[in-house]
């Protein structure tokens, strides 16, 4: 992964993208590079990852289920009923098809945007924490919290995430996909299990 690679589908995403989407996924590709300084993680994977995630999202529905059906990629009953969901399995596809991405990981962050999944690797979280904090969203609650916290501890910022998510979810009556519900429970688990182990060794060290 190269900076001429970033130029490249940059461009591309300019193309396939509208003016608004474009800006967003700017955004998120250099957000993602700035977390990826800070926990070590491949910059160019960051931005490259950051800048494809979305590849899809201007695709009509019945192009994106398309894509899935005509690829036996599988479609769960609630992407069927609510396919902006299919714009991360389908941008996930267009990546290594059209894109020619053979790297799994940034594959995986794309796929794995929406909802999140249980055991994320470094970069997933990142493509999935940089998403919700760039600097171009506005309407999300507790942003400036989220926004440091995501330079503090990644497993931190993706619980409130997905927590405000799942809060906003079901006020809005929208329709729970389980892995988003998932996800919660795992890094909830996580960070919990994080804490016990913190207090346990304070108290042998005092
Ligand atoms: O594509 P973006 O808008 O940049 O961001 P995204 O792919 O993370 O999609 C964000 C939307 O996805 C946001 O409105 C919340 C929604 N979402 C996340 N988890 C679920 C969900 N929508 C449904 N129906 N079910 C979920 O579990
Ligand atoms: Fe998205
Ligand atoms: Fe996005």
């Amino acid at each position: 992964m190269k900076p001429a690679d970033i130029k490249k589908i940059r461009k591309k995403m300019e193309k396939a993208l509208d003016q608004r989407r474009f800006e967003h996924t700017l955004g998120v590709a250099y957000t993602a590079a700035a977390l990826a300084m800070c926990y070590q993680v491949d910059i160019y994977k960051a931005q490259m990852a950051g800048l494809l995630h979305d590849c899809a999202k201007c695709l009509s529905d019945e192009k994106k289920l398309s894509i899935c059906e005509k690829h036996n990629i599988k479609i769960t009953e609630i992407e069927q009923r609510n396919p902006f969901l299919l714009h991360a399995k389908a941008g996930s596809y267009m990546a290594m098809k059209k894109f020619h991405i053979q790297d799994r990981d940034i594959i995986n962050a794309i796929l794995n945007h929406t909802t999140g999944r249980p055991d994320m690797s470094e970069l997933e979280k990142i493509i999935y924490i940089a998403d919700y904090i760039e600097p171009g969203r506005k309407q999300a609650p507790n942003l400036a919290e989220i926004r440091r916290l995501a330079f503090h501890d990644l497993d931190m910022a993706l619980v409130k995430i997905l927590g405000d998510t799942l809060i906003y979810l079901k006020e809005s009556g929208t329709e729970i996909d389980p892995m988003t519900q998932k996800t919660y429970e795992y890094y909830s688990k996580t960070i919990n299990e994080k804490q016990q182990l913190k207090r346990k060794d304070d108290n042998h060290a005092g």
